[in-house]
């Protein structure tokens, strides 16, 4: 199912030509009208008027996070205050807050995006769709919203929280999509058989999953526990929040980025050279239509790759990969890079174990060292005895140390004893600085 058919299945070539068209108008509006970027045009000896081609792009100067803190809070913004009908913050771990702003036309586009991403994910009108996205500063609540209006399906804005309510009303009124993050359809899936609620045995058909880190043995997972079809969904506040990009039902492998608003590279983290298309590397987003914060090459931090193969499923716009890690928050454990969902990947593919887990780093004298925890599922801590787990914790530290070259301290711990998160689950604890 598609949305948007013109522009989903615009033929390259007049993609292409749509992109150059709109970043010319952007690298105009942004000298214009943005101090960082006149001064940045200058520094990298660049004028708007030079930009001819795509191929252009890459002389052009990167936005990173840092220049939206820098210029707190409203600094980037490319209008006048007075046009601008909405923001939105994104709290980040370190530092001040990022915060975005939209005009009409932007969550305009905005909704128009996620009901692609929606009907992507095969759902229509005739849906109900539960969003637990959390409703805020979070885009993720939000967008999603105003995306099932757009699409003319209902909205049921639950918010996150009150998880039993949760099951209850999806129960009672019949949800047939559900939109949050994949560790929270996992909780709500444990929630409800406490509760006496399968939601295997609900109307619920179809789950739009995103705003974190998740794997293909996970969607295995989810699938199979609430009996639907998982789809991944991409977003940033800083870009737009979700509706970036968003996997189709037919070919589930790959997001396909919607081209015509979103112009993306992929770079070398260390060196910010571009890489040939179908390598591994940091995400890099120039906005082509927004008005409000409208972003040149923004660094999004997130590894992923590229994939402009054609699609079954007849979009001829690029699919990213799932993200394996973020330039900032890979681990290096003992000069190793390491990505948690690397440690996620393996894990998941024992049987007895269930997909909630936390990393913890320490250092002990001078040295690092890394304890994986990990929960184990209901049927193996009733039938085994503690001979059988150790065992069991030494298989999965030799499949770590054989994929990864470190060595790890597994400990199996007992089902639902690790933090639940209603958003997005915090998994690493990087302890190296405490102390
Ligand atoms: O998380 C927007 C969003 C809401 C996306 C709901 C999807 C669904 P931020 O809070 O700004 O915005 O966080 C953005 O989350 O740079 C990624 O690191 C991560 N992320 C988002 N979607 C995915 C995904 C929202 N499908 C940051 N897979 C991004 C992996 C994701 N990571």
């Amino acid at each position: 199912m598609m949305f948007d058919i013109d522009k989903e299945m615009l033929p390259r070539d007049e993609l292409e030509a749509l992109q150059l068209k709109r970043l010319q108008n952007l690298c105009e509006r942004l000298y214009a009208n943005v101090p960082y970027y006149r001064q940045a045009f200058d520094e990298c000896g660049v004028k708007p008027g030079d930009v001819r081609s795509l191929k252009d792009l890459a002389r052009l100067p990167f936005t990173e996070k840092q220049h939206l803190r820098s210029g707190y809070p409203f600094g980037m913004f490319a209008v006048p205050r007075e046009t601008i009908v909405r923001l939105h913050a994104s709290s980040g771990t370190t530092g001040r807050a990022t915060v975005v702003g939209y005009t009409k036309r932007d969550v305009h586009n905005w909704g128009e995006l996620m009901a692609r991403c929606l009907c992507a994910a095969g759902l229509g009108p005739a849906d109900f769709i539960h969003n637990a996205y959390g409703y805020g500063l979070f885009t993720g609540g939000l967008g999603v919203h105003y995306g099932v209006e757009h699409l003319g399906a209902t909205v049921i804005p639950m918010s996150g929280g009150s998880s039993k309510r949760q099951v209850q009303l999806m129960r009672d009124f019949g949800a047939t999509g559900i939109t949050c993050t994949p560790s929270y359809a996992m909780y709500l899936h444990e929630v409800g058989m406490d509760e006496g609620i399968d939601i295997r045995d609900l109307p619920l058909r179809v789950g739009v999953f995103g705003a974190e880190p998740w794997t293909e043995e996970m969607r295995q997972e989810i699938e199979t526990k609430l009996g639907i079809d998982a789809l991944n969904i991409y977003g940033l506040s800083e870009v737009m929040g979700p509706g970036v990009a968003q996997e189709c039902l037919e070919a589930k492998c790959g997001m396909h980025i919607f081209e015509d608003h979103f112009l993306p590279e992929i770079i070398d983290p260390a060196t910010g050279r571009p890489l040939p298309p179908g390598e591994t590397g940091e995400l890099v987003i120039t906005t082509l239509t927004k008005e409000g914060i409208p972003l040149l090459r923004y660094r999004t931090r997130d590894i992923t790759t590229l994939d402009y193969t054609p699609c079954i499923c007849g979009r001829t716009h690029v699919r990213m990969g799932r993200i394996i890690g973020r330039s900032d928050d890979m681990l290096i454990i003992r000069g190793v890079n390491v990505y948690p969902q690397q440690i996620e990947a393996i894990l998941v593919q024992e049987e007895g174990i269930a997909p909630h887990y936390e990393i913890e780093v320490s250092r002990l004298e001078n040295l690092d060292h890394m304890e994986v925890r990990v929960e184990i599922t209901e049927g193996m801590f009733a039938s085994d005895e503690v001979r059988v787990m150790l065992e069991y914790e030494r298989r999965l530290q030799k499949a770590i140390k054989d994929f990864l070259n470190i060595t790890v301290k597994v400990r199996l711990v007992q089902p639902r004893s690790l933090q639940r998160s209603e958003g997005k689950a915090q998994r690493v604890f990087d302890r190296r600085n405490e102390s």
